[in-house]
């Protein structure tokens, strides 16, 4: 899989599915979560609710798929991160579950380009270098016949900079 690095907005990605970090509601709120309901329209939470009615709430490091209403990408897939409270290993743990299951579910639908934001490191509070060196671990040692490119994107420039020292690029 060929890794990239972008800094901006991912509501604007052509990718073929985008992640939100979204909370366990699946209904919204602020961050990246609130710009992609915002740009992608009522399609996407008419969605989200229904899988609420289906199954309830999403679990941390879970991930459930939506299509993308309004936005350039096709899908959406939210999956819930962990929020920070100092246990290293089991937020660690979680985060990581939160891009393999993505990347999973991604292939499920033949996938073959994805973007994710950085996950819990906005109101989440994830340590942001951590965060980075989780995300990239994982996407590196997912082994993909599908899926042939991942790009992170980087919103603020501190997450802009930890990733391009790790990713070299
Ligand atoms: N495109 C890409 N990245 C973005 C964008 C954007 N448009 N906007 C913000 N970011 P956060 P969390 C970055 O807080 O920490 C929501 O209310 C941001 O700079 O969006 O996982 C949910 O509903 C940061 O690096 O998500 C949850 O309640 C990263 O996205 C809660 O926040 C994640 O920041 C989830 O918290």
């Amino acid at each position: 899989m060929k890794i990239e690095l972008i800094k901006g907005d991912i509501t604007k990605i052509k990718a073929d599915a985008i992640v939100n970090a979204a909370n366990s509601s699946l209904l919204g709120g602020g961050g990246v979560d609130g710009a992609i309901h915002r740009a992608g329209g009522k399609q996407i939470l008419d969605e989200c609710i229904e899988i609420r009615n289906k199954q309830g709430k999403c679990k941390t490091g879970e991930v459930v798929i939506t299509t993308a209403g309004n936005l350039p990408a096709k899908y959406v897939i939210h999956t819930v991160g962990p929020i920070w409270n100092g246990d290293e290993e089991k937020c660690s743990k979680l985060l990581a579950n939160c891009y393999k299951n993505s990347l999973k579910l991604a292939e499920s639908v033949d996938v073959k380009s994805i973007a994710f934001p950085n996950i819990s490191t906005g109101v989440y509070k994830f340590p942001k270098e951590l965060a980075a060196k989780i995300a990239v671990n994982e996407v590196q040692n997912f082994q993909s016949e599908i899926i042939e490119k991942v790009v992170f994107v980087c919103f603020d420039d501190e997450n802009e900079f930890i990733y391009r020292e790790l990713l070299k690029i």
